[in-house]
């Protein structure tokens, strides 16, 4: 599989909470809740990066051929109360990043996947006003104690997944359940993004980044117009509107527009993580779902969470439709669970190969990570989703390499 050069970064990607263990933020206390996690279990230990897994892992990443890791850092350990910074933590993460870099991989940061520390929840979480600045002063500090051991930052992860499932609904903290607090939530992601792209690019100059998750929503009916604007509205909901306003600096929903200070201009690359196709029919019970409902066969889902049908042809057009917005793209995250493991080595071909595809139209994307390298710990769902390159027995902490993992780094070959 040519077409792809020396510089482009074949990569594995984990987020602190997932993998780390041995947490104290939000996500702590919602596990703790009976009920929240649907297997009833908890993070734990997880992956055990924080006790000194990260770089074995880190080594396992590289030996398939990979040369970019993306993870993220634990804001919660970082900043255990406001303005207060550990120094201990920092000198982990230099250890953890230290090691990746060892291995010949490049780091892709994320400053913030998902979970808040105690104290930013205490405050309101992503509805208190004031936790924008405190996170630009946070993506300071850690472009000044880390900076040297990062090639890429990305700011937030996902902001609408997180405005959807714990703000619009009540599956993730703070559980709030009320749209009006999901357009809040998405705003004051943005904003922080932007104030702490400032901040970062005041101290690094290594480029920064958004992730933002874009399914691929088509009407289940293609020319059924009741269909085709149902899904079109699930998909600006969803996608178009933050596209828009990281193009223009103007978030649309809800109307009327608001200028997201410092927005434009805001991001040096792009990040998409994609899983999947939705197929929206028409639904006059659903207005809060743009009056769709998603109707299609082979999602990858459990009874909770639906990560869509595999389609690697919706990749390729999200990746023309960001390649609109004239910075670089990175696939941050694609990747499928699949606890026999005997779907996924297509899956990576199949998307692989519409990176590719795009390329050659002159689509500017500049690397490819697979979502996970290791087993984790999955949000809502626990641990019954297995994502990994590598299987994980949480008692042993032993990894066995999955057939998925050779097929990443056959791919790997062939395309360097
Ligand atoms: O595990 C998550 C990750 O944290 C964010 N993107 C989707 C993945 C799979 O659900």
């Amino acid at each position: 599989m040519s077409g792809f050069g020396d510089e482009f970064l074949w990569g594995t990607a984990t987020s602190s909470h997932q993998v780390e263990g041995a947490q104290h933020n939000d996500w702590t206390d919602w596990e703790a809740q009976p009920g929240r996690i649907h297997d009833g279990t908890r993070s734990g230990d997880a992956a055990g990066w924080w006790g000194g897994e990260a770089e074995k892992d880190l080594a396992r990443a590289a030996a398939l051929g990979t040369n970019a890791h993306r993870m993220s850092l634990e804001w919660s350990r970082l900043e255990p109360a406001p303005g207060r910074f550990d120094p201990r933590a920092f000198e982990r993460y230099r250890a953890i990043l230290g090691a990746g870099r060892a291995a010949g991989l490049r780091m892709l940061v994320t400053l913030n996947h998902f979970t808040l520390p105690r104290w930013a929840a205490r405050g309101g979480s992503w509805l208190d006003r004031e936790l924008p600045e405190r996170f630009a002063l946070y993506a300071r500090r850690c472009a000044e104690e880390l900076g040297e051991h990062v090639d890429l930052w990305a700011t937030l992860n996902e902001p609408a997944v997180l405005a959807f499932m714990g703000y619009l609904g009540d599956d993730w903290p703070p559980g709030v359940g009320d749209p009006r607090a999901a357009f809040r939530a998405i705003a004051a992601q943005l904003e922080a993004h932007a104030r702490a792209s400032a901040a970062l690019r005041a101290v690094t100059v290594a480029p920064v980044g958004l992730v933002l998750n874009l399914p691929f929503f088509e009407p289940a009916r293609p020319r059924h117009p009741l269909d085709r604007l149902a899904a079109k509205g699930q998909d600006w909901a969803f996608s178009g509107a933050k596209l828009a306003a990281v193009e223009d600096g103007l978030l649309r929903l809800p109307l009327p527009p608001r200028r997201v200070p410092g927005l434009a201009g805001s991001v040096d690359w792009l990040g998409l993580n994609y899983y999947g196709r939705y197929a929206v029919r028409f639904d006059p019970r659903a207005p809060a779902q743009a009056f769709g409902r998603r109707v299609q066969e082979g999602s990858v889902k459990t009874e909770h969470n639906d990560w869509g049908e595999p389609c690697a042809r919706g990749m390729a057009a999200q990746l023309r439709r960001m390649g609109r917005l004239g910075v670089p793209l990175m696939v941050t995250e694609n990747g499928m669970y699949d606890p026999s493991d005997t779907r996924r080595p297509g899956f990576l071909r199949d998307h692989v190969e519409a990176v590719r595809q795009v390329r050659r139209e002159g689509v500017d994307v500049r690397g490819y990570f697979v979502w996970s390298l290791v087993d984790n710990f999955e949000w809502a769902e626990g641990w019954m989703t297995p994502f990994g390159l590598f299987g994980l027995d949480r008692e042993t902490q032993e990894r066995t390499r999955r057939a998925s993992a050779d097929a990443y780094a056959a791919l790997i070959a062939e395309g360097a």
